[in-house]
């Protein structure tokens, strides 16, 4: 019976041994999921951030709006490619609007002056560098564009450029140098978001565009 007992106390603190081997592997495992920071970047306050390979070198890049004037772009190292400053920025967009494979960033910028809106189309290549600009005046257009979407409406392999406004949606030509139509009329709610989806399952994309309370 001795020898028995004996046994079994050397199988259980062998069992016990094993357990204690196997959990310090467990805990010492590179797949357990402890935090590691890959890097940080004080970028200051930022009111949105887009995740897109611009520059189509198969890794994306961070870009970020920060607050009202300037759009930073980090690599997805964390490193520095370029920021484009602009007063008073209402929207951002990542498209590619010609259809040849780079993208562009879209924004519109505006403030009130005299109580009259004054709103300009910015178009940047991948790079920041300023593709277009609309109106080419220092007068800008007289309607706050907000909530940028694209689609080619219209087939042609260049995309539209559709906005909310404060009364109706906006869309240019897709040579972004003129109106397309714009319903104010038709809607004369403030567009708070648009979205653009074959909702109806025909071959064309739909317009949905959101008011406080109406779609
Ligand atoms: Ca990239
Ligand atoms: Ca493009
Ligand atoms: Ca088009």
């Amino acid at each position: 019976m001795k020898g028995d007992e004996k046994q079994i106390s050397l199988i259980l603190i062998l069992i016990f041994f094993l357990f204690l081997v196997s959990f310090t592997r467990i805990c010492n495992a590179k797949n357990f999921p402890l935090f590691e920071e890959e890097w940080s970047y004080k970028t200051g306050a930022f009111r949105e951030i887009f995740i897109d390979d611009l520059n189509n070198d198969g890794k994306k890049e961070l870009i970020f709006l920060i607050g009202n004037d300037k759009i930073l772009v980090l690599n997805y190292q964390g490193k520095f490619l370029w920021s484009y400053e602009k007063d008073n920025i209402l929207s951002v967009k990542i498209s590619d609007l010609y259809s040849d494979n780079e993208k562009e960033v879209i924004l519109t910028s505006g403030r009130l002056i005299a109580n009259i809106a004054r709103c300009f189309l910015w178009i940047l290549n991948n790079k920041g560098e300023t593709l277009l600009k609309y109106p080419n005046s220092k007068v800008g257009m007289t309607v706050f564009l907000k909530d940028i979407e694209t689609d080619d409406l219209d087939d042609n392999g260049y995309k539209e450029i559709i906005a909310g406004t404060l009364r109706g949606v906006y869309a240019f030509k897709d040579t972004y140098k003129e109106k397309l139509w714009y319903n104010k009329d038709k809607i004369p709610d403030k567009i708070d978001n648009l979205f653009i989806d074959n909702v109806l399952g025909d071959k064309k994309n739909e317009i949905i565009a959101k008011s406080f309370s109406t779609i």
